[in-house]
């Protein structure tokens, strides 16, 4: 009976346009009079929620149902963006919005543009918890994420006299995307001690008792597939104060403030997402961040598996866990205690479920991103926890020892916690012996994992433990949705948009490739969207680029090991060459404008000291009348997912230039090229293997390899080294003050000039001008560019989320699809 009552998805525009008017007039209480803007976007979101709701509440019933194996996405960070566009297009229906909205005097972007982005993650590693979302969803597999809700997300960077200033990001004003399951709550204790008892029948019984008691609150989240009726849940836990915490008695006798501290420091633990990436801090509401989410995600799993009343012996077969980075390694522990302490299990059994479940994913090599927590800090926080991973460490240690008797050296090298003083927690390697695969995201990096930091965990365990699963990106929001033109002239060539859903058709461009018409109308996309972005420039900036110059552009966060300092003293560089050249030679040269964009980490002075560089050198080469639009230089203030998808567009190159063997994949590097754009890259990361997908003569490598990096370091410290005289030019150039007071960047000078250039800034300096020439002389045969950029797309398919997914699903998690039983 309840089924005739349901709402389905819209089949005219009336139709949609009725819902959109109910919305704003009834659940917005809004009088069609002043209809804003934002009113209208918070109807179209409504409209379109109802739809998603229903598929999203039938997904879930049938996952339970089919009762298969379900995969669990732990990750602190998911840098999601914006969801209306998303949900519009992955149920086809944008065309019916737009001229719904246009009806009402609206036009689609502007009311897409209403919407504030869900920030909750930092950089690569959050947008790539979204991206597998997508996948997972578009490819029907039962899967949830599970992370914090934030009341802050990534913070917001305003550029103020060329400095980074942070501003909060409250972000959940108005978010009709997220339901609170007010029936869902965990209690997640803290701190408190452990007892040991005797029951009568002689058995040892373990349990942690006391502490303080904060409450979780499940918050879902529906993560839409494209064009499926798989609606995924992602469930993000908020903390609030136990029930019966609050101190009615402080509250009546009038000590108001005291009788809401408790629950403001439960609220705490949800409040912020810590803006640092790669670079760990060790600071203990981190850890309390972490454990809160970890527990709580398990309690819930285990409730859920608890349901189907199997053995626990199934668990493995009925749950996967993947730990995106160590993060979440405290669900590792934590699944052991709920066994043992809890259901009663023996340590071994326990184990063996455990060591099945996780998977562990990691995403750096970088030694101060590798996360450790000190002994007493945990000891105080998590008692029951710590000794659980010592002994953990013990069994470990002890199978080590017997399997390699004469190797007392490696058994320190491999212990989990670390002899220093205080003592610390070693979460990566806690992560690897609770797992039974750990992965690297590209292929060197997955290399260079089994050679360095985890070298003797492939003795102890064996290579098999470790694999590689290569990054991809989703093409419904990276091609589709960013970019709706290009993605339309590749349907019209190859029949359709299904190549959104099986990249590796993109192959059949390369029969386009020569065709003259084709060529011409991929150009003109290319120009439209650096059209975009200049207007987006203009509005930001004041400052007005020349949309036919050429469009290089460096978009990341901005970390030492990423050398966004390389590109700027190369625009230096450029500036000089420029000013030295006659007007008439000048003219000569392909215009071009250097793009930057990213947040630095709050505390990472260096990082901040490059944003500074760049607004800088900017202020200066944009006011020079010599050089007028032969070269311009932006910083894009506050850079996040949704601008990013105005920026990827948009490029003629961008930049990856990091030391070789520091980034461990990258993924705006897989976006760039798939929009038509080219790279200017170091060996590093996915770069190699994109090189290898798409033709070492399509894009511009230069630099040092991984490999002679320890020598050339090396070297800058034990040799006398030369600066390269191009970059000791751009150096003099800085210390003159021709970018205001010189003093505000000695440290970033003298760290390449003193005191060892650890990322080798000045090795590939030479390597890096010739390639950027080799770059202007290029983007003069439109021609020749052309066919790089279109032979580049048709070469990508290998790089879509989808491929990750798949490769996940069979190598370390074993899970079957599972199709939607959609009733009309
Ligand atoms: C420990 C804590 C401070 C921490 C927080 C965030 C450590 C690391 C991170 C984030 C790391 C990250 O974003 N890594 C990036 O992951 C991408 C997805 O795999 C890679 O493409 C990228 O190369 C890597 O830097």
């Amino acid at each position: 009976a309840w089924r005739k009552y349901t709402p389905q998805p819209f089949t005219t525009q009336e139709e949609f346009e009725k819902e959109i008017i109910r919305h704003i007039e009834t659940t917005l209480a809004r009088s069609l009079y002043n209809c804003d803007e934002f009113a209208t976007y918070a109807g179209t979101a409504l409209a379109f929620r109802d739809r998603l709701v229903l598929d999203w509440n039938k997904t879930q019933q049938n996952q339970t149902f089919a009762d298969q194996k379900r995969v669990y996405y732990l990750s602190l960070e998911f840098l999601m963006g914006r969801a209306l566009d998303n949900a519009m297009l992955n149920v086809d229906q944008k065309d019916v919005a737009t001229k719904g909205l246009a009806d009402l005097g609206f036009r689609v972007e502007d009311i897409i543009k209403q919407e504030h982005d869900a920030a909750l993650g930092n950089g690569g590693l959050g947008r790539l918890a979204a991206c597998f979302l997508d996948s997972l969803a578009s490819l029907n597999y039962p899967a949830w994420g599970y992370g914090l809700r934030y009341r802050y997300g990534i913070f917001k960077q305003e550029i103020i006299d060329g400095y980074q200033v942070e501003v909060p990001d409250y972000w959940l004003d108005f978010n009709p995307w997220e339901f609170q399951r007010h029936d869902v709550t965990v209690d997640i204790q803290f701190y408190g001690h452990v007892d040991r008892w005797q029951d009568e029948e002689g058995k040892q019984h373990t349990e942690w008792v006391g502490g303080e008691i904060v409450q979780a609150v499940a918050f879902d989240v529906p993560v839409p597939g494209y064009k499926t009726a798989t609606v995924n849940n992602l469930r993000l836990w908020g903390s609030k104060a136990a029930s019966g915490e609050f101190d009615f008695q402080k509250f009546n006798s009038g000590e108001y403030e005291s009788s809401v501290a408790d629950q403001q420091s439960a609220e705490t633990i949800s409040a912020v997402l810590y803006p640092n990436d790669n670079l760990e801090r060790g600071k203990e509401l981190r850890l309390k961040q972490q454990y809160f989410w970890c527990a709580a995600s398990l309690y819930d799993i285990v409730r859920r598996f608890k349901k189907t009343k199997r053995a626990w012996k199934d668990f493995p077969n009925q749950v996967a866990i993947q730990l995106n980075d160590t993060h979440p390694t405290l669900a590792i522990p934590e699944l052991q205690r709920i066994l043992v302490d809890i259901e009663g299990l023996d340590w071994d059994e326990a184990w063996h479920i455990v060591s099945k479940t996780f998977g562990y994913t990691n995403h750096t090599v970088l030694p101060e991103a590798l996360e450790k927590w000190s002994v007493p800090l945990m000891q105080h926080l998590l008692p029951r926890h710590l000794q659980i991973i010592y002994d953990i460490n013990l069994q470990f240690l002890q199978f080590v020892e017997r399997t390699f008797p004469k190797e007392r050296e490696l058994l320190s090298r491999v212990s989990i916690i670390e002899e220093s003083s205080p003592k610390m927690v070693r979460m990566a390697f806690l992560a690897i012996i609770g797992s039974h695969k750990v992965n690297g995201v590209a292929e060197l990096h997955s290399d260079l994992i089994k050679s360095t930091i985890f070298k003797d965990f492939v003795k102890v365990f064996g290579p098999d433990k470790f694999t590689n699963v290569t990054n991809g990106i989703t093409p419904r929001r990276w091609l589709h949705q960013a970019n709706p033109r290009l993605s339309a002239l590749i349907a019209s060539k190859l029949g359709g948009h299904e190549f959104l859903k099986d990249l590796t058709q993109l192959h059949k461009l390369e029969e386009w490739v020569d065709d003259k018409e084709f060529r011409k109308e991929f150009r003109e996309i290319k120009y439209a969207n650096k059209v975009r972005l200049a207007k987006h420039i203009k509005e930001s900036t004041g400052i007005t680029v020349n949309p036919a110059a050429l469009f290089d552009i460096q978009v990341k966060r901005i970390h030492e090991y990423k050398r966004q300092q390389l590109n700027i003293f190369g625009v230096i560089h450029r500036y000089l060459q420029l000013k030295a050249m006659t007007p008439e030679e000048r003219k000569k040269q392909v215009p071009r404008v250097s793009i930057f964009g990213g947040k630095a980490a709050p505390g990472y002075w260096m990082a901040k000291t490059v944003i500074h560089l760049i607004n800088k050198v900017g202020d200066v080469i944009n006011n020079d009348q010599d050089i007028g639009d032969a070269l311009k230089v932006i910083f894009l203030e506050d850079y996040n997912v949704s601008k990013a998808e105005i920026i990827c567009p948009a490029s003629d190159i961008s930049e990856h230039i990091s030391t070789a063997g520091t980034e461990a994949s990258g993924t705006s590097n897989m976006k760039f090229v798939l929009n038509g754009g080219l790279i200017i890259g170091t060996c590093d990361g996915a770069n190699i293997e994109i090189t290898r997908e798409i033709g070492q003569e399509n894009i511009f490598l230069f630099g040092n390899l991984a490999e002679n990096v320890d020598e050339l370091r090396h070297n800058h410290v034990y040799k006398q080294y030369v600066l390269d005289e191009s970059l000791a030019k751009v150096f003099d150039t800085i210390h003159s003050g021709t970018f205001g007071d010189a003093s505000s960047f000695t440290a970033l000078l003298n760290g390449i000039v003193e005191h060892g250039d650890y990322y080798l800034v000045s090795d590939d300096f030479d390597s890096y001008i010739k390639t950027q020439s080799l770059i202007d002389e290029t983007y003069k045969n439109v021609e020749e560019w052309t066919t790089k950029t279109i032979t580049s797309v048709a070469r990508m398919g290998f790089f879509t989320a989808d491929r990750c997914i798949e490769e996940y699903a069979d190598m370390i998690w074993n899970v079957e699809p599972l199709n939607p039983t959609k009733e009309k």
